[in-house]
């Protein structure tokens, strides 16, 4: 029997020491209880998007497994950038880490903080190929 679910999130950074947010965030998610890393992306090094001047992106693709439900999943999330020093000055400002839930399972919702699938996967192509190459290893 198994409740968990397989969902993937999308770590970014364009601050500090990008590579080194990014293992931070793959570290914390794999201590959490509720989580399991099944596999990860290559990271890729992005330029911004959304039209502001802004250094290039270290960008990756988690895949877990959770027991947790998609809020909580996302409340996990932010906790891991809060701890990472990120702050929200305006939207799409550069980050020291950003962690979205991209899927959760086949889930559908579009609630004021979560919205699932990612609106972002239409305009983030790096996010499919990073899905993509992430799958063809298994
Ligand atoms: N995230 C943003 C805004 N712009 N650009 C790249 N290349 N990668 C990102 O992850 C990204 C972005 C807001 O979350
Ligand atoms: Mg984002
Ligand atoms: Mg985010």
């Amino acid at each position: 029997m198994s409740d968990l679910v397989t969902a993937y999130i999308a770590l970014g950074s364009n601050l500090g020491d990008r590579a080194g947010y990014l293992a931070f965030a793959r570290e914390q998610l794999g201590e959490h209880n509720g989580i399991t890393i099944k596999a990860v992306s290559e990271v890729d090094e992005t330029p911004p998007l959304g039209g502001l001047e802004q250094p290039a992106y270290l960008n990756q693709m988690v895949r877990v497994h959770t027991g947790l439900a998609a809020p909580s999943l996302l409340a996990v999330c932010h906790d891991i950038e809060r701890v990472a020093g990120r702050r929200r000055s305006s939207k799409w400002c550069s980050r020291t880490l950003d962690l979205d839930v991209v899927m959760y399972g086949n889930v559908m919702c579009d609630l004021p903080d979560l919205v699932l699938p990612h609106p972002g996967l239409r305009d983030r192509p790096f996010w499919a190929s990073e899905i993509a190459r992430m799958e063809a290893y298994g």
